[in-house]
């Protein structure tokens, strides 16, 4: 039987809705392991060797890394139908929902919220974000301008629906959801989730994203069912990777299968992971690691936005 699709993940997670979104778009079935907002996570740890972001995505014993690689995967494994036709620079789109647009919304969401924040929260985010002091009364001072970029973001949305179309994606002619809608929906449904009102203020002059947003919650998340965390490690300990060793000819760095590596982000969150090279290429590295809880497992990353260094 081929493995279930698992996904750890907490409902609040903006990123994650990403992928549930796109589980919506396909009417998949998959399982939903609910992991917690802040560290320690200690069911998690295991199976990734580190990365700590949320979420991450299981099918038996491998382990795949960052929405990026996430959404990838699942074009791959479940072709149709397509969230991905002609997806080149839905990748590009994807960078812009997850750095400049989300930074703009983490601020307005954080200076709102924030004296309502438990501690515990803000030393976590202090970690993940070393250089970033997590300071709300900052950010609601940084509202005003977060507001004219949040505006101008959205209006990009705006332009793109202006003539007519049912959804985003330029390589369906709009006619058909993609991931591209789930990449412009992600920061939207985050302040919608957080802060209705201010939402919905800043999007009253945008009656056709609006809609386009209805439409887009309208595809669902598809059919999850909850699987406990214990669970996700006894399948991955019991399954074999299913990645298969392969040279990459063009690896500027002639790295190969058996090279001892790490992995890490480079924005946040830098936790390198280490294992070695199984495959690798423009947009993909899996490495093999093995933690007694969950034995020989292979961890998928993307290329773009993530270190590669000799471990
Ligand atoms: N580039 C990552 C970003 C993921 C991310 O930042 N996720 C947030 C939550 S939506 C996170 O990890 N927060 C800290 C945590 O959950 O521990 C991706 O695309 O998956």
């Amino acid at each position: 039987m081929a493995h279930e699709f698992i996904i750890h993940h907490y409902p609040t997670s903006p990123f994650s809705e990403k992928v549930r979104v796109v589980f919506g778009m396909k009417g998949m079935a998959w399982r939903s392991v609910e992991i917690p907002n802040m560290m320690p996570k200690p069911d998690l740890m295991p199976l990734t060797g580190g990365y700590r972001k949320t979420p991450v995505m299981q099918i038996g014993a491998d382990i795949y890394c960052d929405t990026q690689i996430i959404l990838r995967e699942i074009e791959r494994r479940v072709p149709e139908p397509a969230a991905m036709p002609n997806a080149g620079l839905s990748f590009a789109l994807g960078f812009w929902s997850d750095r400049p647009f989300f930074q703009a919304t983490v601020p307005l969401i954080f200076g709102e919220i924030g004296p309502m924040v438990p501690e515990a929260f803000i030393k976590d985010r202090e970690k993940m974000f070393p250089e970033r002091p997590f300071d709300h009364a900052q950010m609601k001072a940084a509202a005003p301008i977060m507001k004219d970029q949040w505006r101008a973001h959205v209006g990009f949305l705006d332009a793109q629906l202006k003539d007519g179309r049912e959804f985003i994606s330029p390589s369906t002619g709009g006619a058909k959801p993609t991931v591209s809608d789930a990449h412009c929906y992600m920061n939207l449904w985050f302040l919608k989730s957080g802060l209705p009102q201010l939402a919905g203020t800043l999007l009253a002059e945008f009656p056709r994203v609006e809609a386009w947003y209805a439409r887009v919650k309208a595809l669902g998340h598809g059919k999850p069912t909850p699987m406990d965390a214990k669970e996700a490690l006894r399948i991955a300990k019991t399954a074999t990777s299913e990645a298969k060793p392969s040279a990459d000819p063009h690896d500027p760095n002639s790295r190969k299968p058996g090279d001892r590596v790490s992995v890490m982000p480079d924005d946040y969150g830098r936790d390198p992971v280490v294992g070695e090279i199984v495959f690798s290429n423009a947009q993909e590295i899996a490495i093999k690691r093995n933690n007694p809880a969950v034995g020989d497992v292979v961890v998928h990353f993307p290329r773009a936005g993530f270190w590669v260094m000799t471990a």
